[in-house]
């Protein structure tokens, strides 16, 4: 509800006070540019019609008016008017006071240890998940707040993690297939393949862009030994920042390189840092693989030890038992990672029994337009 709005800056700007005693401030030309009219958006797809070049330069509010639950804009020199929806305003508002710390998450994001999870897995039921949209949209949403999440109740069948992802999205496909096997091979092309186990890790940070997502289900585990564990990344960032800010700041502003050249006619090259941010310090990838970390080349020369101490300590609070959340995946079970974020590992396992597992990636951008539009459906 808003309780008032002055036109500030001779139109350049507004300032809208809402009930709760709160300001906020908008541009004339981002208020113009994000019109909602049908003249400027598409009413059937919400595209925009115009481009930034259609607004003139010189654009200013004339005139405000509060009405029911919108607010009536109107623009010189256009002389159009149009209608903001409060709800919209309060939505888009971008007026912060505060600055954002570096490694910032977005509020959805809940980063987690061992002890925060309490040893507890979000998961669902995979015929439940398939029937009940309901059920469905809180498995994925698990998988956006927590960055992982098991489905139960898959046939225990090669094959089976492609009903993970026909849930929300796309396979995408590799060089090691539509899917790969992950079991204990005589030659293998990959130490996944090995009955060894496996530090905690990323996938395939040797490419660019990175798998955003990986699905593992297990077709047979009889062995002794072979649990998965996973680790949240950005929990662990926010850890090396706490303790050593220098340390989060040289993994996060060097690149690092990774390669996989393990295959013939491969060879898998990408420049881009452990602990990537965005352009306004959002924590937004880690990539973290002691298998295909190439030879780190662009830290300047005076920086190389501090930037070493930093990656071991990083891999130590990584190793650190409190982080990690550890199950042992049963025949007909999955679990899918996000792999921008949590990083998963396996233990090592004996040579009695078998352990077969299948894994593909997959993209996250896919399984969060799903949710979005369950969540939207909602509230219709
Ligand atoms: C991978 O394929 O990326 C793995 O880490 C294998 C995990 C496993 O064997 O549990």
């Amino acid at each position: 509800m808003l309780t008032h709005a002055l036109i500030g800056d001779e139109g350049r700007t507004i300032e809208l006070g809402w009930k709760d005693g709160t300001r906020t401030r908008f541009h004339a030309m981002w208020l113009r540019d994000n019109a909602l009219d049908d003249k400027t958006r598409s009413a059937g797809n919400g595209q925009r019609l115009i481009t930034i070049l259609d607004i003139p330069a010189e654009t200013r509010i004339s005139g405000a008016l509060i009405k029911a639950s919108a607010l009536e804009i109107s623009f010189v020199p256009e002389q159009k008017t149009v209608r903001f929806p409060t709800a919209w305003l309060n939505a888009n508002a971008y007026d912060r006071g505060e600055a954002r710390q570096t490694g910032w998450t977005d509020v959805g994001i809940k980063r987690w240890t061992g002890a925060t999870m309490q040893g507890s897995v979000p998961r669902a039921d995979y015929a439940t998940a398939s029937r009940d949209r309901d059920v469905l949209r809180r498995w994925l949403s698990a998988v956006r707040a927590y960055g992982f999440a098991v489905m139960d109740g898959l046939p225990a069948e090669s094959g089976a993690l492609c009903k993970v992802s026909d849930l929300f999205g796309y396979i995408r496909e590799t060089n090691y297939g539509r899917w790969f096997e992950v079991r204990a091979e005589v030659n293998p092309s990959n130490l996944a393949y090995t009955n060894l186990g496996l530090q905690a890790h990323t996938d395939n940070p040797y490419r660019d862009p990175v798998p955003t997502l990986q699905i593992l289900s297990c077709i047979e585990n009889t062995v002794e030994g072979g649990e998965s564990s996973v680790v949240d990344g950005f929990a662990v960032a926010a850890a090396l920042r706490a303790e050593n800010p220098e340390g989060f700041r040289l993994l996060s502003s060097w690149p690092a390189r990774f390669e996989y050249a393990g295959s013939s006619g491969v060879r898998l090259q990408a420049k881009r840092p452990m602990i990537e941010l965005g352009p306004d310090g959002e924590l937004i990838c880690i990539r973290f693989n002691n298998r295909s970390l190439a030879p780190t080349v662009d830290v300047p020369f005076a920086d190389m030890d501090a930037y070493y101490a930093a990656y071991r300590r990083f891999a130590e609070l990584i190793e650190d038992p409190s982080f990690e959340v550890t199950f042992k995946l049963e025949a007909g079970q999955a679990f899918i990672v996000d792999n921008t974020r949590v990083m998963h590992a396996r233990k090592a396992f004996s040579g009695t029994g078998k352990r077969w597992l299948q894994g593909c990636y997959a993209d996250k951008d896919g399984l969060l337009s799903t949710l979005a539009a369950i969540e939207h459906g909602f509230k219709e």
